[in-house]
């Protein structure tokens, strides 16, 4: 058992049944000419947490952890994205639109690509969701509860829409779930602050935050 200094209080955790949740850590969201520059954010914000992530990734496959990298992705048909979802707003780009890395937000294209810093590698789970949250139309809850998974470590981007809705789904469903705080960013610094202050408030209404610090400290004194 692991017990990890976090907010509001400590988290304890089994590693073998315990996973690594990285969400969205894709070019389009990350790099210039993808979805999220398409919406009218600076993406620029975002590569900043790639160090911490790393450091927390390297650290999970050395302790043999599962690890589930996620990606915001539709079908080339488009028919799994909703019209809501395409024609919402005013952006220079629609999903399922030509890009200058690909079409936008569509599986297998280039910018629908995680970034190489973060790549997957061999036997970790890799998942396409074509929504917000990662347990919406996706196979993870039966993938997680085939490997007796109890307990989340999230990352990944951006806090208050995909990784906050993936936490308030894995919530309903019974995990106890962390965020890696300096391992999340948002195109909105005061969201970001807003979307950690209210997972943790009311004793973990939704779970726990803690620093990859606190992580990485507590997996090396095991
Ligand atoms: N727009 C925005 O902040 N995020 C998304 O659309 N998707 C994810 O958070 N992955």
């Amino acid at each position: 058992m692991i017990e990890l200094a976090a907010q509001p209080f400590a988290f304890r955790f089994e590693p073998a049944h315990t996973a690594l949740v990285i969400i969205d850590m894709q070019r389009d969201f990350i790099e210039p000419g993808g979805f999220g520059e398409s919406l009218g954010n600076d993406v620029s914000l975002l590569e900043a947490i790639v160090p911490a992530c790393r450091r927390v990734l390297g650290a999970w496959r050395e302790l043999g952890g599962l690890v589930v990298h996620t990606r915001e992705a539709h079908r080339a048909d488009l028919s799994d994205c909703p019209p809501a979802k395409r024609n919402r707003g005013n952006p220079t780009l629609r999903i399922g639109d030509d890009g200058p890395m690909g079409r936008i937000l569509v599986a297998g294209e280039p910018g629908n690509q995680i970034i190489p810093a973060l790549a997957p590698a061999a036997g970790e789970i890799v998942l396409d969701k074509p929504g917000k949250g990662a347990f919406y139309a996706t196979p993870l809850q039966r993938m997680l509860d085939e490997r007796g998974i109890t307990h989340l470590l999230f990352m990944g981007v951006t806090t208050e829409v995909c990784v906050q809705t993936s936490m308030r789904e894995a919530n309903d469903r019974g995990y106890d779930s962390l965020l890696l705080e300096d391992c999340t960013e948002s195109y909105f610094p005061q969201f970001k602050q807003a979307a950690v202050d209210m997972i943790r408030a009311q004793g973990a209404i939704v779970g726990w935050t803690a620093g990859s610090k606190q992580l990485l400290a507590a997996l090396t004194a095991r």
